[in-house]
């Protein structure tokens, strides 16, 4: 049977985030990929528009990274990362501190998204109860915020489609209100300029509770997950702010806007505010292999670990898989690529020319708005009257028909390719597009 074979039953595997049924009855499969293509089960050249999702920013099987996993998985297939240690977590460790901005000096790994949210949540209230501030309980999310599928990530996080099913999650989580308000913001191009003042919910939010029960908010620098929405010029700045004033920590959650999709390194540099602890994934290892890291200040790494009298566990957490040695390995050779390859510059060079291709579709049938930043776009779509969520899903569904890996986030179509794209490839996606867009009721 060759991998191309469908024939298998396809019972067996629960897919995730999938509608099982309907992906059986008409199933995409990839089975191969280099650069920008993926190649799908029946021999079609498929061009990604999402870098798979949001994460292989260098393009797939890029030669050094493969070539870094294979070595590697040849020379030390794993290490206990417990009380014991490799010598390239300290290599990766030391490269990705010098690139993050400010003082987030120290990085704890993880092997996904919703780990390193799960471990930074812990980190913060560790960090309060190191200081003898240990009322300081309280974690505040905002809503349409995507902070992975761990409890903590789901009850910090703003999708109500992630959380109805799964209980109480836990006490003591409040929201911001989400920063989209198309009636000001619609087909801005890149930031919006009005909605800074949404910030100020964490005033009403410090009120409610008092501040000496919150210990940290989170969010995405740009909501990802939910549709790609842009935080309005001062936004983040005006949360910055209050979290000063009030000793709360502030947590980007930086899974989709670390390691170039915005043009720079990392989210807080794009948008010059500094963050007290980052969360990464992703593009850390291009995808290659699950890795997360998660960043704190020196600060929140010194209170903890002088908290702890020497020869005791400081923070008691950490995974098998914590910096194993082919995410390590393969996080190195991809850092290698960013700066090698300018990724991270060419996506600022190209993001004015992604502007122009995204805001292109103005006036296209169904598009009631489109967003853009850095190698991000959002098209939002008009839902069809009785049918939620249909049209998105047939203009993606049509796009793949015709060779255009696009993802649908609610009525929403978003783009984020591979850093490595070329100008008529993003002339193609949006061709796609358009094409799909008239095609659909
Ligand atoms: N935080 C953010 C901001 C994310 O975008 C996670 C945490 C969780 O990461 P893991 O590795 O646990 O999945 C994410 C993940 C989509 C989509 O279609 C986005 C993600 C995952 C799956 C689908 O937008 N982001």
């Amino acid at each position: 049977m060759s991998n191309t074979d469908i024939s298998n039953n396809l019972d067996a595997f629960w897919m995730p985030f999938t509608a099982n049924r309907q992906f059986k009855n008409a199933p995409r499969l990839l089975v191969s990929a280099k650069g920008m293509h993926y190649q799908s089960h029946d021999g079609r050249e498929i061009l990604d528009g999402t870098a798979g999702l949001w994460c292989v920013n260098a393009g797939h099987c890029h030669p050094k990274i493969t070539e870094a996993i294979r070595a590697q998985a040849g020379e030390l297939d794993y290490a206990p990362p417990f009380q014991m240690a490799h010598p390239k977590a300290f290599e990766l460790a030391s490269r990705l501190t010098a690139m993050t901005p400010g003082d987030l000096n120290h990085v704890f790994f993880g092997n996904s998204g919703s780990e390193a949210v799960d471990t930074a949540l812990k980190i913060a209230l560790a960090y309060h109860r190191a200081r003898g501030d240990a009322g300081r309980v309280r974690l505040i999310g905002r809503e349409r915020g995507y902070h992975g599928v761990g409890f903590g990530g789901i009850a910090v996080g703003g999708m109500v489609g992630n959380r109805k099913q799964f209980g109480a999650l836990f006490a003591g989580v409040d929201h911001l209100p989400h920063t989209y308000d198309p009636k000001r913001q619609a087909y801005s191009r890149g930031q919006p300029t009005e909605g800074a003042e949404l910030a100020d919910a964490l005033e009403r939010l410090v009120g409610l509770h008092d501040a000496s029960t919150i210990a940290a908010v989170i969010v995405e620098p740009v909501a990802g997950s939910t549709g790609v929405l842009i935080p309005p010029k001062g936004y983040l700045d005006r949360l910055r702010a209050i979290c000063d004033k009030y000793g709360i920590l502030l947590i980007f959650d930086e899974v989709i806007t670390g390691f170039g999709r915005l043009g720079t390194a990392f989210g807080a540099d794009y948008f010059g505010v500094q963050p007290d602890m980052m969360t990464t994934a992703k593009g850390i290892t291009n995808a290659a292999v699950p890795m997360s890291a998660i960043f704190t200040s020196d600060k929140i790494f010194k209170t903890l670990i002088e908290a702890t009298p020497e020869g005791g566990i400081e923070l008691a957490h950490g995974y098998t898989y914590s910096s194993h040695p082919l995410a390590t390995a393969a996080a190195l050779a991809t850092l290698d690529v960013y700066r090698d390859e300018g990724l991270f510059e060419r996506a600022h060079e190209l993001s004015g020319y992604w502007e122009g291709a995204i805001h292109s579709l103005k006036g296209t049938r169904h598009v009631i708005d489109l967003r853009n930043i850095g190698l991000v776009g959002a098209i939002e779509l008009e839902p069809r009257p009785g049918a939620p969520l249909k049209r998105a899903y047939e203009v993606f569904t049509r796009c793949y028909a015709d060779g255009v890996l696009v993802r649908q986030a609610g009525e929403a179509i978003c783009l984020s390719p591979p850093l490595i794209i070329e100008k008529p490839q993003i002339d193609r996606i949006v061709e796609t597009l358009r094409t799909a867009l008239n095609s659909v009721e």
